[in-house]
């Protein structure tokens, strides 16, 4: 005889996590997986708008208006991917005021890579060619993440990043080529750039709080060290490429585990950035909350101009 075994939702839930199904948003799932992704998502989405301000620092003096115009449709590109993962978080149920009130009071994070400053042009080369470059690193096995709306999103947000990358590591060639001045530029923000981007995968696994869970939701396909060492591993050659020196003293090829060993990271110093006392942390959230302030009569005027246009649309009716 038949017996007829009722799954539970939870059943259902980890049996689409196993076969590869995507959680959509109707679909029943764990508390904490909602929670996890709000915020994993969430604090992605802050990085992305907060993430616009280093490179936005350089629109006025662009050497070129050539590199003006994809300077601005860079960051512009930025504040698209801000608006995908916000719309993808909303899904789970929470409020894009909320975010914004959590990013504007400080409480929320978002990436340690976007509290330093940029001093030079060759600034905007690193960030486009490391940091978009690490970006794009942890943001590819995310195409695969097992929530629906933050998979589809980093697909489009993968493919304008490559672009990005592409530019940057064109602003450092040229630089790289020109001048004995030009090159000394390159390698001093080389120099700057290159920790901070290791820092920006997360701690290292064992001091990583969310990452086990994570994995075995696939929500991360990666852990935090398996991406940082893919990562040096890409960048070395790069830099090769490029005539620059990885600022790095212990790097070295290991033949036996087919990569680079790299030197100790800072950890204190990515720990006091994360907790706001890096170079330009409150710099960041002033600039953010001017921005929300200066825009508020923006907002006014969109919302009035809806309402007047949906009394027209019942009064046409
Ligand atoms: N900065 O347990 P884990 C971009 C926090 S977008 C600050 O390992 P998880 C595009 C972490 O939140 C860059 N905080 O955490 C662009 C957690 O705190 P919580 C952003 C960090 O989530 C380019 C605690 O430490 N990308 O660059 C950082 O499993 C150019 C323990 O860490 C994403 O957000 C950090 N670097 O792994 C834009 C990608 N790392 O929340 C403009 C999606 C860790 O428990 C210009 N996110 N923390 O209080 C992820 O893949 C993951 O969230 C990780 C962290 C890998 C970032």
């Amino acid at each position: 005889m038949e017996t007829i075994v009722e799954k539970s939702l939870e059943d259902i839930f980890e049996e689409k996590i196993a076969s590869e199904i995507r959680i959509e948003p109707k679909d029943w799932m764990p508390e904490k997986y909602r929670k996890t992704l709000v915020r994993q998502i969430s604090q992605h989405a802050h990085s992305e708008i907060v993430g616009m301000l280093p490179e936005g620092n350089w629109i006025t003096r662009a050497p070129s208006l050539k590199r003006k115009a994809i300077l601005l449709a860079k960051v512009q590109d930025e504040a698209g991917h801000g608006l995908y993962l916000y719309s993808a978080a909303e899904t789970l149920g929470t409020s894009r005021d909320q975010m914004f009130e959590d990013l504007l009071s400080g409480k929320a994070k978002y990436s340690s890579i976007f509290n330093y400053p940029t001093l030079s042009w060759a600034d905007v080369g690193a960030i486009g060619w490391l940091v978009d470059g690490a970006a794009i690193m942890n943001q590819v096995p995310l195409c695969r993440t097992s929530y629906g709306p933050y998979a589809r999103a980093m697909v489009r947000v993968c493919k304008e990043e490559s672009f990005h990358q592409r530019q940057g590591f064109e602003i450092m060639m040229t630089l790289c080529n020109g001048s004995e001045e030009q090159k000394e530029m390159a390698q001093e923000a080389f120099n700057r750039w290159w920790w901070p981007t290791l820092m920006m995968f997360g701690p290292k696994d064992e001091e990583s709080p969310n990452t086990e869970q994570s994995m075995r939701w696939k929500i991360k396909r990666f852990t935090n060290d398996e991406l940082r060492q893919r990562f040096v591993d890409m960048m070395v050659p790069q830099a090769e490429f490029l005539g620059l020196t990885v600022p790095d003293k212990d790097l070295k090829w290991n033949e036996a585990k087919g990569g680079y060993d790299f030197g100790a990271i800072d950890w204190n110093e990515f720990w006091n950035v994360v907790k706001g006392n890096g170079p330009c942390n409150k710099d960041r959230l002033k600039a953010r909350n001017k921005a929300q302030e200066e825009g508020a009569w923006v907002r006014e005027a969109a919302m009035a101009y809806a309402e007047k246009a949906a009394t027209r649309e019942k009064k046409s009716a």
